[in-house]
């Protein structure tokens, strides 16, 4: 792994460190506090190839990579973690129906995602009983003459509310994983009910919704990829979307990071700064070191899946990994804060009630185990 980045890669981690700075540290307190999503903001986060950093430009996108997307990843997530879910995931849509999709879904969506015309897109896998175990998942997509009708909910939808487009997984077979398709679900659809948005720990700039599908009817065409090939697509998706979430919490614990050792330079005990006692010193040492080994891993990744390599087992480390140590990050960050990390006067109790879900989502810490044994113990 070439622990240089080439110039494309510089370009855009600057241009998503610089709009970052500028355009998301500034209201993402605010945003937090009100639960808002950031339509505008999107929209001009899209318009500078951020929704499409790993998508080819003939298709709208940056077509800079998967280690550049991860650079960017961490530079947004480090201002605003909501904001960077709201991107991962429109991203990782992107990628699917670009890598999945037939000429025509390709031109239909792929462009509207990367333009920021759609002010999201959404991944619906999860069910109210089917999470880790995503196989066992229960809405069914049957046959109706030309159309396909989809009935059943979905849990946890990432931007739902927003998504102009929405891949969903259905049952079109019998039990288990090679009964499963995948589908694009437009916004607007009739049969398609948007739940009430989830009221969060954190993430609260990011919209979480359940989606109800009730004699939902589709075009033949809405098919993505293969009839019972849905949950390869979906596993290989989360591959790549796990490294997107290394990305964030990496970016989150930095800004914990950030703000703690600020923190222990200004704030004064015992007649000096409390980053001159060895208790602070140790916490600030062990977070950096994860951190390095947090984007070391993610970038590995991102490398191995750029270069077409099999990656699948990197990106659960990675994702495991960083996810735990932003967890950890965050925590000693508000341990340096004292009592004034436990108000919202400062950010660090933002990171934390943002890391936390990193454990959770796109595989909980669980799952990326289970993924890496699997992969151990093949050899
Ligand atoms: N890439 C491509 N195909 C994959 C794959 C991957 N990474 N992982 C599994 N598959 C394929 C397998 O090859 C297998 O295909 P065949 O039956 O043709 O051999 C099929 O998918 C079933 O795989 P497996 O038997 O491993 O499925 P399991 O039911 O045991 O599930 C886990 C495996 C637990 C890894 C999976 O259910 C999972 O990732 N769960 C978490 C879901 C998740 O992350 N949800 C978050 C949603 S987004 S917030």
């Amino acid at each position: 792994m070439d622990l240089e980045l080439d110039e494309t890669q510089r370009l855009v981690r600057d241009a998503a460190r610089k709009f970052a700075e500028e355009r998301i540290a500034p209201v993402a307190a605010e945003l937090d506090r009100e639960s808002r999503f950031p339509r505008e903001l999107l929209r001009e986060l899209a318009e500078l190839g951020l929704y499409g950093v790993n998508i080819p430009e003939e298709l709208g996108g940056a077509g800079a990579g998967v280690v550049a997307y991860a650079l960017a990843m961490m530079e947004i997530a480090q201002k605003c973690a909501s904001t960077a879910v709201t991107m991962a995931v429109s991203n990782m849509v992107a990628e699917v129906i670009t890598a999945f999709g037939t000429e025509a879904q390709k031109r239909r969506h792929v462009p509207r995602i990367t333009s920021g015309e759609y002010a999201a897109a959404a991944f619906a896998l999860s069910e109210p009983e089917s999470g880790s175990d995503a196989g066992s998942l229960r809405t069914t997509a049957r046959r109706h003459g030309d159309r396909w009708v989809l009935d059943g909910q979905k849990q946890w939808i990432t931007s739902g509310a927003h998504a102009g487009v929405t891949v969903v997984w259905a049952r079109t077979g019998g039990p288990g994983t090679a009964g499963i398709s995948a589908f694009l679900v437009e916004a607007g659809t009739p049969g398609l009910e948007v739940g009430r948005p989830e009221d969060k720990l954190g993430l609260c700039a990011s919209n979480t919704v359940p989606l109800r599908f009730e004699s939902c009817e589709l075009p033949e065409d809405a098919l993505l990829g293969e009839v019972g090939g849905g949950f390869s697509i979906a596993m290989m998706a989360l591959d790549g979307g796990r490294i997107g979430i290394s990305a964030q919490a990496t970016g989150i614990g930095e800004a914990a990071l950030a703000a703690a050792t600020a923190y222990a330079g200004t704030r004064r005990q015992f007649g000096k700064p409390i980053g001159a006692f060895q208790a602070i010193q140790w916490m600030l040492a062990d977070s950096r070191t994860e951190l390095d080994a947090a984007r070391l891993l993610c970038l590995r990744a991102a490398t191995l899946k750029e270069a077409a390599r099999p990656f699948s087992r990197e990106a659960s480390m990675a994702k495991l990994y960083a996810s735990e140590a932003a967890n950890r990050i965050t925590a000693r960050a508000l341990q340096i804060h004292g009592g004034y990390g436990y108000v919202r006067d400062f950010p660090v109790e933002r990171h934390l009630r943002d890391a936390r879900v990193t454990t959770i989502y796109e595989g909980t810490s669980e799952v990326q185990r289970m993924v890496i044994a699997r992969k151990v113990l093949e050899g």
